[in-house]
């Protein structure tokens, strides 16, 4: 799943950079005469890996079991950038005997100590392969996109909520929520809704997520209100029967169409979010979905108990969430001098001053 994930990011960094490539002048003005025709390309023969001198380890994921190395193909002038990840295991028997559990198969002991032995394994050939991208030409764009950006902590007071984020949303252009009004008013996705709830204050509707692969092993589906509420700080007491009715209403309808219990369900908000139409998640428990770490979930089991606790909990609570360092947000926070400004900034403002 985690290739999935990965191949679907991919393609998003991929397809979204439209760019032209930037190589040197003469090989440049080649490229400009016949984008389409590229002579550049190293796709066009065997791409030989020993031939790529690296200039830098752009992001070495290690959760993902990833690396982007941004460098150059000798005898070409432009960019490349190569990612390899390792693959996920097989599920079936026959294929993890083939691979891993075969007389090819070397082990090699580290150490042992009591009852646990450690070793290092190499699969056979077949099984040992890495999923492996090589864009080139890259242009800086695509590179900018594999560089692993700095993340800050923002430990959010409400002060800070209506002082910073909530002018950063009213700023925001409302078009990006054009999908969910589309969803809602049945001009969209009808034909992936689970489940419909039409009352204007406790509805909702609940269909799949964009990026569900459709395996139930990784289900992962969204409740959107009818109701509009821009974000988690905007909740109090009035949206309780709204939070408890998706809680319910969504964990059968999802009981009842996909055979999963309630029990094995994760519903949840993020806070930030991508978009600001309150949304709730509902993934598959055993299912590690990006973006359900603790600086950005929030269970709306939790959720529900803190509003029952505490009514205005969310206009007193700190809420903490990561910006990346460079993001609008990120910028905001530092001006401000919540986030310290990088010297570069400083010294061109003391300059101007
Ligand atoms: O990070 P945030 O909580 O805002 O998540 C938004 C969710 O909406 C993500 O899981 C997206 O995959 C999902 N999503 C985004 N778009 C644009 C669409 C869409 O057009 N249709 C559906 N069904 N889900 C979407």
């Amino acid at each position: 799943m985690a290739l999935t994930i990965f191949l679907e990011g991919m393609a998003e960094k991929v397809l979204d950079i439209e760019e032209k490539v930037e190589c040197p002048p003469a090989k440049k003005a080649k490229l400009d005469e016949s984008s389409s025709e590229n002579n550049d390309s190293i796709h066009e023969k065997e791409v030989n890996l020993s031939t790529f001198e690296m200039k830098r380890i752009l992001q070495n994921n290690t959760y993902r079991k990833q690396i982007c190395i941004e460098g150059i193909f000798k005898g070409h002038e432009c960019p490349a950038v190569v990612v390899l990840e390792k693959k996920n295991f097989p599920m079936e028997e026959l294929f993890l005997k083939r691979g891993f559990f075969n007389e090819s198969t070397i082990l090699r002991k580290l150490y042992t100590n009591d009852v646990y032995g450690n070793y290092e394994c190499f699969p056979t050939r077949e099984y040992n392969g890495l999923n492996t991208i090589v864009i080139h030409p890259a242009t800086p764009k695509h590179i900018d996109k594999f560089i692993k950006k700095e993340l800050h902590i923002i430990n959010e007071t409400y002060e800070l909520y209506e002082k910073v984020v909530s002018p950063y949303i009213k700023s925001m252009d409302t078009f990006s929520l054009k999908w969910i009004d589309n969803i809602l008013e049945g001009k969209a996705e009808q034909e992936n809704i689970i489940y419909q709830d039409k009352d204007k204050d406790v509805g909702f509707v609940l269909l799949t997520d964009l990026k569900w692969d459709k395996t139930l092993s990784t289900l992962k589906l969204i409740a959107l209100p009818y109701q509009n509420i821009t974000c988690i700080r905007e909740l109090n007491e009035t949206h309780l029967p709204l939070l408890k009715n998706i809680q319910k209403a969504g964990t059968e309808a999802i009981t009842e169409k996909f055979g999963i219990p309630a029990s094995q369900l994760r519903l949840y908000l993020h806070y930030q979010p991508s978009y600001y139409y309150l949304h709730v998640h509902f993934s598959y428990l055993m299912f590690d979905t990006p973006g359900i770490f603790v600086e950005k979930a929030h269970l709306l089991s939790s959720v529900i108990s803190n509003i029952e606790l505490i009514p205005d909990y969310y206009k007193k609570a700190v809420l903490s969430f990561v910006v990346f360092k460079g993001d609008l947000l990120f910028k905001k926070f530092q001006e401000i001098g919540i986030l310290e400004k990088d010297n570069e900034q400083t010294e061109t403002t003391e300059a101007e001053s």
